[in-house]
């Protein structure tokens, strides 16, 4: 057993980390171009929502106050990325995909960070020496719509820890922590050791956690680990996976469960936990 003194990420250290990781990849201007048209569109009748809200309800001015006094500690504890990324992300995810035919996708969140280390097709995830939680091997393979392996597949793999914590966005966790880009082999297998993630609760002293709390929803997410798999010629997936009979997964504050996404961990032959799932990637042109 550690003696380490519990710190836990407070929601403005880990709203404010959430802010500059995303305020440093910037945001993708284009694709297709916004028109003033669509902005015009899209947010009267966004704003057109939220007026026919106020009077089916009589919100009161005391009510409009608190949400203005709500709005600005969003901003101050940098809670937007995960605000936007709990309660509308998996709209534009259901969206972006709709044409997709591969594996299913999902979120990715507010806590992804890009360039980890990369890793051979078989190895473990970087992790401390007294890293608490139960271990287990994720085996898979990447494939292509007609069930060809992809070689060489990039698995971009992180999840938070055995206390639900992510490395990059809570005190005392070393950088990189459960963090790591897994290059798959010739066949686009992969065989990952790591350890069963903490299902992760929404930080209850911030703003967005005062929302759900003032609103009486529940605040967690279930255990699941967070995947980007990728190879030249085919969309990258964004995606998470979840476990089979966790808690929460029938209650996600993010709404991204998806039955395709559930794994089964049972002990192998050896008697080690072992869980399997294989990625079927999108070509670019079909
Ligand atoms: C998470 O870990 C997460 O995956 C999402 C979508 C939102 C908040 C925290
Ligand atoms: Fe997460």
């Amino acid at each position: 057993m550690s003696a380490g003194i519990e710190v836990s990420p407070t929601a403005l250290a880990s709203g404010n980390a959430a802010t500059e990781r995303f305020r440093e990849r910037g945001v993708r201007r284009g694709d297709p171009p916004t028109s003033p048209r669509r902005i015009s569109e899209i947010v009267n009748e966004v704003l057109h929502g939220i007026h026919d809200a106020i009077r089916r309800h009589k919100v009161t001015y005391t009510e409009y106050q608190a949400v203005k006094d709500w709005l600005i500690s969003v901003g101050e504890n940098g809670e937007w990325p995960l605000f936007m990324d709990v309660f509308l992300e998996h709209v534009v995810e259901e969206v972006a995909h709709e044409h997709r035919q591969g594996s299913q996708g999902t979120i990715e969140g507010p806590y992804y960070l890009p360039g980890q280390k990369t890793l051979p097709s078989h190895s473990a995830l970087p992790m401390r020496e007294d890293e608490r939680g139960t271990r287990f091997v994720f085996t898979g393979q990447v494939l292509g719509l007609e069930g060809e392996p992809v070689p060489f597949a990039r698995l971009d793999l992180w999840h938070a820890d055995n206390d639900g914590y992510y490395s990059g966005f809570a005190p005392g966790i070393p950088e990189g922590n459960l963090r790591g880009v897994i290059v798959t082999d010739e066949h686009g297998k992969f065989a990952i050791t790591t350890i069963l993630p903490a299902p992760y609760q929404i930080p209850t002293d911030g703003a967005v956690g005062a929302l759900i709390r003032s609103a009486e929803w529940s605040p967690w997410r279930p255990a699941h680990l967070h995947l980007i798999v990728s190879k030249l010629g085919y969309f990258p997936l964004t995606t998470q996976l979840y476990f089979r009979d966790g808690q929460w997964l029938d209650n996600d504050i993010a709404q991204a469960t998806k039955p395709e996404l559930i794994l089964d961990v049972a002990p192998n032959p050896v008697g080690v936990l072992e869980t399997h799932y294989d990625f079927t990637l999108d070509p670019v042109q079909p």
